[in-house]
C-alpha cells in the first residue's frame, strides 16, 4: 500500500470508530472523541502482533517472565503505541484531514499514575523493553481506581485531591471476566489446610504493551478487586441499605487507591491485603497457565521466572510454597526449593523506614497459614545454615526483605554502589551465607519514550547523523562522538535544545503565568520530595545566590531558572514544609526587580510522567544531589544525561556510573562519598561546624528564620532551620560549601556556550548504556534464564 493509501485507510478507520464505537458524528466530535477513536484504531493494529506473540510463546514452549509490581507508572499510552507502530505521520495526516491536531489529541489523554516514582516508572520502562526485545513476559499489578493523588498548591502549600484516570473510557485495556480468582484472608488452619474467613474476587484487565516497530507485544495484567457476593439482599430487604452494600464497599477498597496512608493500623492492614491480593492472584494465574501446558511441576523453574519488584510482593515466597505444598501435594522442602528456583527479588532502597516489616500479630490474623509457612521456611534455612545469625522474624515482626532474600535464587541491587552497600549493610549476614546470590543490574530507561517521543528535535538530529538504529540499540549513540567538534553539528544540537526551551517557556507563560527566559540556564530538580534527595539544599543555595546577587547586582551573573517538580507523601510533614518553602522563596525572588533577570524559581504543580517528558528535554542542568548512599539508583538522572543536560551531583546511586560513562570533565561532582557521610555523622556538632565555616549558610538560614519568605509568620519554617543547625542527618550543611563551589563552576561553564554544548552532546553520545534494553538483557541472562523470541 502506498503511504497515501495507508493514510486514507487509517483515516477511514478512525471515522469508523468514531461512528460505530462511539456513536459520534465527525462534524460534532470533541477532542476526546477523536482521541478515543484514534486509540481504538491504533489498538486494532496491536492485537494481531499481540496474538502472534502469544502463539509463538505457546508454540515454542518458551520460558515466560512475570514481573510482579505494586506500581506501574505508565503515563500516557497513545503516543507510545503510535510511535512504536511507526504510525506518527500517518496518524498526523489522517487527523489533519479532519481539521484535528494530533498533538492536542495526544495531550488529551489522562496520565495513568499507578505508581509513586522511580520504582513504578522503572517497571513501565521494563515492560516496554521486554516487548521491544521480544522476551515473553507479563507485568502483574493492581488496577487502582485512583492513582497517585493530584497535587495543587494553595498559598504554596501542597493539597491532595483524588486522581481519576478512569473517569473516561480507558480504551487500552480488555476486561477478562473469565480470568477471576477467589482470594482469601483470615480464618483458620486445620487438617484440611487453610479456610479463609473473608474472600474477594480478583478480576483481570489486560493491556497490551507493544514493542518498537510492533515486533512483539506482551501483556500488563492488572487485578481489580470485587466482592464475592454483590450485595446482601436480606439486609437490603430489611431496610439496612448501607449494611447491604458494606461487603461490596470493603472488597472494592483493596483496589481503590494506590498506597493508602499506612500510618494507621487500618491502613497497614489494607496495605498488606493489597500486597497479598495481587500477588496471590498473579501466582494462581501463573500456575494455571503452566498447568495448561505441562504436567510435571518440577519443570516450573525452567518455564517460569517471577521477579519481585521490591518487597511488596514478597509474600509470593510463602504463597507459592503453600500452593505447591498444600494444594499440589509437593513435599515441603521440594516446594521451597522449587519456589526459590522461580523467584528473584530486586531491592530498591536501603532506607530502614522503607524496608517492610509486618507485625506477627497482623500476619497471623490476615494470613495464618503463611505465618506458619514463614516459620517453616525459617526452620528450613536454619537447618541448612546452623550458624546463621539471621531470622525472618524479629521482635514480633516478620521481615519481608529477609523473606524475599531467602526465597529468591537471585537478589539484585539497581546500581553498582547500591549493590555494594546492600552486601555491606542491610543484607550483610545473608550475603555472607549466600555470597553468589546478590548481583547488580544497573537501572535503565526506555529510549523510545525518553528520547524518541519526548525529544523529537534531538531525535531527528541523531537519526540524520547516524540513522535510526540507535532507537533499539542505544549504544550506537557513541557514533555521535565523532561529531562533537563539528561546529555545524553543535549548532544544530544547541538549536534543538533551545527550541525545546522556547516551547517550555511558552508553556510556563500560558499555564503557570510566569515568564522565563529561554536563554537562561534551566536548572531542574524533579523527583519525589524527600529529605535524602535534599531539595532543601538546592533552595538554600538559591537563597544564598539571591543574596549575593543583591550584594552585587551588576556582577557577571549567569541567568538561571530553578525548576522544581515533585510531590510529597501526604503524611510527610517535613517534605511538605520544603515544598512550602520553595514556593515561598519563588514568590519573593520572582518579584525582586534587582534579581529577577538573572534568577527565577518555578514550581509547576502536579509533576508527573507527562510533565517530565517536557521538562527533561528542555533542561540544561540536572540536579542529582542526594546524600551519598541514600539514592539506590535514580533513573531521572539517566533521562537528563541522554537529553543533553549536565549533571550536578553527588557520588550516589547511578550518578557514579553516569559520571564514569560521560567522563569526569562533563559532570559537576560535589559532596561527600558514602563512606565520608557515615564518618561525618559521628562528628559531634557537624552541622554547627559547617555553618561556622561558611557564612553563606548562616545568612541564608537567617533570611528564612527572619521571615523574609514568611512575613506573616517568621517561625513557619523553623523545622527546616532547626534541623539544618541541629541533627542535620542528611548533611545539608556539611555538603553546602562544596555544592556552592560546584554551582559556580556550572555558572562559569555555561558562559561558554560552545564548550557547554560540546559537553551536553558528549552526555548524549556516552549515555547509551543507560537503556533499559541493556538492563533487561542483563536480567534475562543473569537472573531469568529467558530468551528472546521473535513472532
Ligand atoms: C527507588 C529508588 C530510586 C531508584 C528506583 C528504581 C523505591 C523504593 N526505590 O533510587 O529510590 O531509581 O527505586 O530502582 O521507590
Amino acid at each position: 500500500m502506498s503511504a497515501k493509501d495507508m493514510s486514507a485507510d487509517f483515516s477511514d478507520a478512525i471515522v469508523h470508530h468514531l461512528t460505530y464505537s462511539l456513536g459520534k458524528d465527525a462534524a460534532h466530535a470533541q477532542i476526546t472523541d477523536w482521541r478515543i477513536a484514534l486509540s481504538l484504531t491504533v489498538r486494532d493494529r496491536i492485537v494481531d502482533p499481540w496474538f502472534a506473540s502469544t502463539r509463538a510463546t505457546y508454540g515454542g514452549q518458551h520460558k515466560r517472565v512475570y514481573y510482579l509490581s505494586m506500581e506501574f507508572l505508565i503515563g500516557r499510552l497513545l503516543e507510545d503505541a503510535v510511535v512504536n507502530l511507526g504510525l506518527l505521520d500517518i496518524a498526523d495526516n489522517a487527523l489533519r484531514g479532519h481539521g484535528v491536531d494530533l498533538a492536542s489529541v495526544l495531550a488529551d489523554e489522562p496520565d495513568a499514575a499507578l505508581g509513586n516514582g522511580g520504582l513504578g516508572r522503572l517497571a513501565a520502562c521494563f515492560l516496554e523493553s521486554l516487548s521491544t526485545i521480544g522476551c515473553p513476559a507479563y507485568g502483574y499489578g493492581i488496577r487502582y481506581e485512583h492513582g497517585l493523588f493530584k497535587q495543587s498548591f494553595e498559598n504554596g502549600v501542597q493539597k491532595e485531591a483524588p486522581e481519576d484516570w478512569l473517569q473516561q473510557d480507558h480504551v487500552w485495556e480488555f476486561e477478562r471476566p473469565e480470568s477471576c480468582y477467589t482470594i482469601g484472608f483470615g480464618g483458620t488452619v486445620g487438617q484440611g489446610g487453610w479456610t479463609p474467613e473473608e474472600t474477594v474476587i480478583a478480576k483481570a484487565h489486560d493491556t497490551p504493551v507493544i514493542g518498537w516497530q510492533g515486533r512483539w507485544a506482551n501483556t500488563l495484567r492488572l487485578w481489580e478487586s470485587l466482592p464475592t457476593k454483590l450485595f446482601d439482599l436480606d439486609r437490603f430487604n430489611a431496610g439496612d441499605y448501607y449494611g447491604a452494600a458494606e461487603p461490596e464497599a470493603l472488597a472494592r477498597t483493596i483496589s481503590r487507591v494506590l498506597y493508602p496512608d499506612d500510618s494507621t493500623p487500618e491502613g497497614k492492614r489494607l496495605r498488606l491485603k493489597q500486597e497479598f491480593f495481587f500477588t496471590a492472584a498473579s501466582l494462581r494465574d501463573i500456575l494455571r497457565r503452566f498447568d495448561s501446558e505441562y504436567s510435571d511441576l518440577t519443570l516450573l523453574p525452567s518455564k517460569v521466572a517471577i521477579q519481585l519488584n521490591d518487597t511488596h510482593p514478597a509474600i509470593a515466597g510463602p504463597e507459592l510454597v503453600r500452593l505447591l505444598h498444600d494444594e499440589k501435594g509437593m513435599a515441603l522442602p521440594d516446594a521451597i526449593q522449587t519456589a526459590r528456583g522461580c523467584l528473584s527479588y530486586t531491592n530498591h532502597t536501603l532506607l530502614p523506614e522503607a524496608l517492610e516489616r509486618w507485625s506477627e500479630e497482623l500476619m497471623t490474623d490476615l494470613l495464618p497459614r503463611h505465618m506458619q509457612l514463614i516459620e517453616a521456611i525459617d526452620d528450613d534455612h536454619a537447618r541448612a545454615y546452623p550458624k546463621r545469625k539471621v531470622s525472618l522474624r524479629e521482635n514480633g515482626e516478620v521481615k519481608m526483605g529477609e523473606i524475599a532474600f531467602t526465597m529468591a535464587h537471585k537478589v539484585n541491587g539497581v546500581s553498582a554502589l547500591h549493590t555494594g552497600l546492600m552486601k555491606q549493610t542491610v543484607f550483610k549476614d545473608l550475603h555472607d551465607l549466600h555470597p553468589d546470590r546478590i548481583i547488580n543490574e544497573t537501572n535503565g530507561v526506555t529510549p523510545r519514550r525518553w528520547v524518541l517521543s519526548a525529544n523529537p528535535r534531538l531525535s531527528a538530529l541523531i537519526t540524520g547523523v547516524i540513522g535510526e538504529d540507535w532507537v533499539d540499540d542505544l549504544e550506537q549513540l557513541q557514533q555521535l562522538e565523532a561529531q562533537v567538534d563539528d561546529a555545524a553539528f553543535l549548532t544544530a544540537y544547541g538549536d534543538a535544545k533551545r527550541a525545546n526551551k522556547v516551547e517550555l517557556s511558552n508553556w510556563f507563560a500560558e499555564t503557570q503565568g510566569v515568564q522565563i527566559d529561554p536563554d537562561a540556564m534551566f536548572d531542574t530538580q524533579i523527583k519525589r520530595i524527600h529529605e535524602y534527595k535534599r531539595q532543601h539544599l538546592n533552595i538554600l543555595e538559591t537563597i544564598a545566590l539571591w543574596q549575593e546577587i543583591r550584594d552585587n547586582p551588576n556582577g557577571n551573573w549567569t541567568p538561571r531558572v530553578k525548576i522544581f517538580g515533585g510531590k510529597a507523601a501526604p503524611g510527610y510533614v517535613f517534605a511538605k514544609q520544603i515544598i512550602h518553602l520553595i514556593n515561598s522563596v519563588a514568590v519573593v525572588l520572582n518579584a525582586d526587580p534587582v534579581t529577577l533577570k538573572v534568577l527565577k524559581v518555578v514550581y509547576p504543580p502536579n509533576y508527573n510522567v507527562t510533565l517530565a517528558e517536557s521538562l527533561i528535554p528542555a533542561s540544561d542542568l540536572s540536579e542529582q544531589i542526594s546524600t551519598a548512599g541514600k539514592e539506590a539508583s535514580g533513573t531521572g538522572n539517566m533521562k537528563f544525561a541522554l537529553n543533553g543536560a549536565l549533571t550536578v551531583g553527588t557520588l550516589d546511586g547511578a550518578n557514579v556510573e553516569i559520571r564514569e560513562h560521560v567522563g569526569a570533565d562533563n559532570f559537576f561532582l560535589f559532596g561527600m562519598t558514602a563512606d565520608e557521610v557515615v564518618a561525618r555523622r559521628s562528628v559531634a556538632g557537624h552541622a554547627a561546624q559547617a555553618i561556622a565555616a561558611d557564612p553563606r549558610i548562616a545568612r541564608a538560614a537567617k533570611a528564612i528564620s527572619d521571615g523574609v519568605f514568611s512575613r506573616d509568620d517568621p517561625a513557619r519554617f523553623r523545622a527546616i532551620t532547626d534541623n539544618l543547625s541541629g541533627a542535620d542527618y542528611f548533611l545539608v550543611a556539611s555538603d553546602f560549601t562544596d555544592y556552592w563551589r560546584a554551582q559556580r563552576a556550572v555558572d562559569a561553564a555555561y558562559g561558554d556556550r560552545d564548550a557547554w554544548m560540546r559537553m551536553a552532546a558528549l552526555n548524549t553520545a556516552r549515555s547509551g548504556w543507560f537503556s533499559s534494553d541493556r538492563t533487561i538483557r542483563g536480567y534475562m541472562a543473569d537472573i531469568w534464564g529467558a530468551k528472546a523470541v521473535r513472532a
